[in-house]
């Protein structure tokens, strides 16, 4: 894997979700990479081989995808060394993010937004916080200089979700990664609801990128994965050894799915967006709905930041995540969402099928009820992923549940 392609760095990003790191096949010219199952390589001689011995350790469809997704996101290592390429693939989301936290040592102190996918909360507090004596402190960094009274002698890591899941709050990226230069730390940014399309971590000064790749990367609801990617050589090269030593990596056959995918993510994204914005106009209207939490609208909190971090094509724009509180109780709530016929009822987000859940029920489950109404994570917060369908379609989809309700 000689780097004998041509960068795609400076491409735009709708041609980098395309081209990114991409070649034809050197064998045959195939324009997809070929989905590459063998599980091990020939060698001439003991140690002697073409850069690749066993596909947990190296893959050739993994790689494409890898170095797809480290060039969308802007990380320039590509060009270094392909082995030392800035993406890393997993199995799913969660795996990602516990091979990022083995860039701590036993005891280490790490600082996360209090608002976070549920499962990312467990792994942090039920499982690390056990096995690695990792200490957790979640802080609401809708107000970043909160860090600085939450830093410790063993502060390594700062964890952000921006926008966060489920009540998208945002994060200050410049102003996170101004504190954590001071201290030393590692930012780590979950770009899973924003994308690499509207939202630019790295570029801000972010360490490391995580996706659940399960999510708007593959888009289509069929693939389990997650990526972290980093433009820091010698974070690259620990994420790469634990990659390979942990070994929970993503599958050749996955690895393709993402990689297809990730080529019609900004015409998706852009989709996403318009859907999303006309929706959420829509439900600020309706009398049945308490309120919209929506970052395009100017009634989210944190408007003025959403239209500086997320931005497609050099205009705001604000994803294809809605959260809505309905009026009455959990009663109103199952009403509505036992009404519904084109979203789905069902957990996960970022497909082109718009789905919908309840978070305190469904996927923040984990969190304890204490600090989901601490976060506001209610029986009436209903979480909305539109999809790319006809808006009018989705409109009248939820107009109809509404009105069950
Ligand atoms: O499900 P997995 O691919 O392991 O990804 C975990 C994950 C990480 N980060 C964020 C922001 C996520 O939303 C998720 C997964 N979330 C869901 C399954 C969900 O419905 O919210």
């Amino acid at each position: 894997m000689n780097a004998s392609h041509p960068s795609h760095d400076e491409l735009q990003l709708d041609s980098r979700v395309i081209h990114g790191g991409q070649r034809p096949d050197p064998t045959t010219g195939a324009v997809m990479p070929p989905i590459y199952l063998s599980s091990t390589y020939a060698q001439r001689s003991p140690g002697e081989h073409q850069g690749f011995e066993y596909s947990r350790s190296h893959n050739p469809t993994r790689y494409a995808l890898e170095r797809c997704i480290a060039t969308v996101e802007g990380s320039r290592l590509n060009e270094v060394q392909d082995v030392t390429h800035g993406g890393f693939a997993f199995s799913s989301g969660l795996a990602a993010t516990a091979t990022c936290l083995e860039l701590l040592d036993a005891g280490d102190h790490l600082i996360s937004m209090d608002d976070l996918y549920g499962g990312t909360y467990r792994l942090m507090t039920n499982v690390r916080e056990r096995s690695m004596n990792l200490k957790v402190s979640y802080v609401d960094l809708t107000d970043a200089s909160r860090i600085e009274s939450a830093i410790t002698d063993r502060t390594k890591m700062i964890w952000v979700e921006t926008p966060t899941n489920p009540t998208l709050k945002l994060v200050d990226l410049e102003a996170v990664v101004a504190i954590a230069r001071k201290h030393n730390l590692i930012t780590v940014c979950d770009n899973t609801f924003a994308t690499p399309i509207l939202q630019r971590p790295l570029e801000i000064g972010c360490d490391i990128v995580m996706h659940s790749a399960t999510k708007y990367l593959g888009g289509h609801s069929d693939v389990i994965g997650g990526v972290l990617i980093t433009q820091r050589p010698e974070l690259a090269e620990k994420l790469r050894y634990m990659q390979n030593a942990i070994g929970s990596v993503m599958s050749a056959f996955d690895s393709y799915l993402v990689l297809r995918g990730i080529k019609t993510l900004a015409v998706r994204v852009q989709r996403h967006c318009e859907n999303a914005m006309k929706i959420a106009q829509w439900l600020e209207a309706n009398p049945k709905v308490e309120r919209v939490v929506y970052p395009g609208l100017q009634s989210h909190p944190q408007y003025e930041l959403a239209q500086r971090q997320m931005r497609l094509q050099g205009q705001p724009a604000a994803g294809g995540m809605i959260t809505i509180f309905l009026k009455g109780g959990l009663k109103e709530s199952r009403v509505f969402l036992e009404n519904v016929s084109i979203f789905a009822l069902a957990e996960s987000l970022g497909g082109v099928e718009s789905l919908i859940e309840h978070p305190a029920i469904m996927t923040h489950a984990s969190v304890p009820p204490e600090t989901r109404a601490t976060l506001g994570i209610s029986d009436t917060l209903v979480r909305i992923s539109v999809g790319i369908e006809h808006v009018d379609d989705l409109i009248g989809d939820l107009d109809r549940a509404l009105a069950a309700v």
